[in-house]
């Protein structure tokens, strides 16, 4: 079964902190395998600490999520699976597993973060099948431009609004791309190994390939904004190196392209 790894990674310290995690081997993946010790660095970005847009500490009195629910605006319903909490923190926990970290990192909510990830692609002229890429402020790795889901937001407004905001320079979306929008196909909902996921906060995504068979982005300036600083069109059979658990998607892309 799936284990994760990028957010295993004990190479590199924690984006933005100078914290390392805590080796977690393959086999001690799983809460299921029994680590009596296990204690890993405990992290919350000074960002996500406060922040309005982020969850309070999570023994904050005035705190009283509706988790594994719907929660007003915010959607605390993991597509994996019912999670589970850690039996002397109350912190919800990873449904893949132990990380080596502790805390929520970068990332705002306890439990599920939920993203969208706008695929658009396009066969070119020598009949390659390729897709808008941008590369990540971040890191600088390349990726799908997705992004959060806002509280009460749609996915289907989430999509159309992060791929405005980080590949059309934050253009407001002109009625060209209506059609392209209105016939999006879901090739994945669930978790994303992605760097910044810990013991108790994690990303979890849905993709949507819009396929431009019908050149209506030959009119529509693609141009990296907001948390991209690069963008361009990359084909799927590259096997160039994306950020977080993206390239799964580019190969669910692939399949459902290929017949
Ligand atoms: C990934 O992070 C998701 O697949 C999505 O592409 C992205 C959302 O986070 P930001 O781009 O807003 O940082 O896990
Ligand atoms: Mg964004
Ligand atoms: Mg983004």
């Amino acid at each position: 079964s799936f284990v994760h790894q990028k957010c295993r990674n004990i190479d590199t310290v924690y984006l933005g902190s100078n914290i390392h995690r805590l080796n977690v081997p393959d086999n001690l993946v799983k809460w299921s395998q029994e680590w009596s010790g296990y204690n890993p660095p405990a992290h919350t970005d000074p960002k996500v600490d406060g922040a309005v847009w982020a969850d309070p500490e999570i023994d904050e009195k005035t705190f009283q999520p509706s988790w594994n629910a719907i929660d007003g605006k915010i959607n605390r319903v993991s597509y994996v699976c019912q999670y589970s909490f850690d039996p002397v923190t109350l912190r919800p926990l990873n449904p893949i597993g132990r990380t080596g970290l502790s805390g929520r990192g970068l990332l705002g909510r306890w439990g599920p973060n939920h993203a969208a990830d706008p695929i658009v692609s396009r066969t070119n002229d020598n009949g390659d099948l390729e897709f808008v890429a941008v590369q990540r402020h971040d890191n600088g790795e390349w990726a799908i431009p997705g992004g959060m889901v806002d509280a009460g937001e749609h996915v289907s407004q989430t999509l159309r609004r992060e791929f405005a905001e980080e590949a059309m320079h934050g253009i407001v979306d002109s009625e060209n791309l209506d059609e392209l929008w209105n016939n999006g196909k879901e090739l994945y909902r669930g978790y994303v190994d992605d760097p910044r996921n810990t013991d108790n906060a994690w990303m979890e995504t849905v993709v949507f390939n819009f396929h431009d068979s019908k050149g209506l982005l030959k009119n529509v300036a693609l141009q990296a904004g907001d948390d991209a600083k690069a963008l361009r069109w990359i084909a799927v059979n590259s096997n160039e190196p994306l950020y977080a658990s993206h390239s799964h998607f580019i190969d669910l892309l692939k399949e459902s392209h290929s017949h």
